[in-house]
C-alpha cells in the first residue's frame, strides 16, 4: 500500500427513503432498551461474541487511523477479585470523602454505592485503555491524536455491539484508575479510561427509574 492509494467506496446499500426511515426507527427501538445493568449472572458467554464486538469497536473512526486503543479482557477469577478489591477501596474513599455533596446528590437516584459485587460475578471485565503514543503499525511509538474522542466512539460501538448480542453492560469508572495499568500489564503511556462489565443480566436485575428518563429530541437537538 502506498500512502495515497485509494479504493472506491461502494459498500453502502442504496436504500430507498422509506427503507432508511424504517431502518433508523428499528435501530432506535433496539437501542432504546439498552440499560446500564448492575446485576449479572456468572454464566459463561462465548469468547467469540466478545471478539466480534471488539472487532466492531475497532472499526471506529479515530485520529489518523492510529487506532489508539487497547482492550484488556479480564476473565480469570483472580484478576476479577483483584480488580474488585482495588476498585472498591477507591470507591469507598470516593463515597466517604472525596465526592462533593452535589455529586452524591446527583448519584442518589441511581442508588450506587462502594460495593461492586458485579466485578466478580460477570464473566468479562473489559478494561479500555487509550494509547497516548502508538501509531498504526505494531511497535510504533508515534504521537496519537484525539485519543479521548477515538476511544469514546469505540467504546460506544462496543457497547452497541454487545447490546445487539443480547448482553448487558455497565460502564464502570473507578477513580483514580491508575491501578489498572499494573493489573492489566499495560505500559504507563496507556491511560485506563473505562471498565466495561459484560455478561448476562440477572433474571431479577432491576434498573433505576431515573435512568429511563431520556431527554426528548427538541432538548438534545436543534435545526439551523
Ligand atoms: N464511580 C462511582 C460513582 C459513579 C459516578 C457516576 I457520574 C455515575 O453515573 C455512577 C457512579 C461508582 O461506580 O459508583
Amino acid at each position: 500500500m502506498k500512502p495515497h492509494d485509494t479504493l472506491p467506496y461502494t459498500e453502502l446499500p442504496d436504500y430507498t427513503d422509506e427503507e432508511r426511515i424504517a431502518r433508523s426507527k428499528t435501530f432506535y427501538d433496539a437501542l432504546k432498551v439498552r440499560r446500564t445493568c448492575r446485576y449479572f449472572t456468572d454464566e459463561a458467554v462465548p469468547r467469540a461474541v466478545i471478539e466480534n464486538a471488539l472487532l466492531a469497536a475497532g472499526t471506529a473512526p479515530n485520529g489518523a487511523n492510529h487506532q489508539p486503543w487497547h482492550f484488556a479482557v479480564i476473565e480469570s477469577a483472580d484478576k476479577k477479585k483483584a480488580l474488585r478489591e482495588a476498585a472498591e477501596a477507591e470507591e469507598r474513599e470516593f463515597y466517604d470523602n472525596k465526592a462533593s455533596d452535589e455529586w452524591l446528590e446527583a448519584l442518589g437516584p441511581l442508588g450506587t454505592d462502594a460495593d461492586k459485587p458485579f466485578l466478580e460475578t460477570a464473566p468479562y471485565l473489559i478494561v479500555i485503555f487509550g494509547q497516548r503514543k502508538g501509531g498504526m503499525m505494531p511497535g510504533e511509538i508515534k504521537q496519537n491524536y484525539y485519543v479521548n474522542e477515538s476511544v469514546g466512539i469505540a467504546t460506544g460501538m462496543l457497547i452497541t455491539a454487545l447490546h445487539d448480542a443480547g448482553l448487558a453492560t455497565l460502564t464502570h469508572t473507578p477513580n483514580p484508575m491508575k491501578f489498572l495499568n499494573a493489573l492489566c500489564e499495560r505500559p504507563t503511556n496507556e491511560k485506563p479510561m473505562m471498565v466495561l462489565v459484560v455478561g448476562k443480566a440477572a433474571p431479577d436485575a432491576t434498573i433505576p427509574v431515573h435512568a429511563t428518563i431520556k431527554k426528548p429530541l427538541d432538548a438534545i437537538a436543534s435545526w439551523l
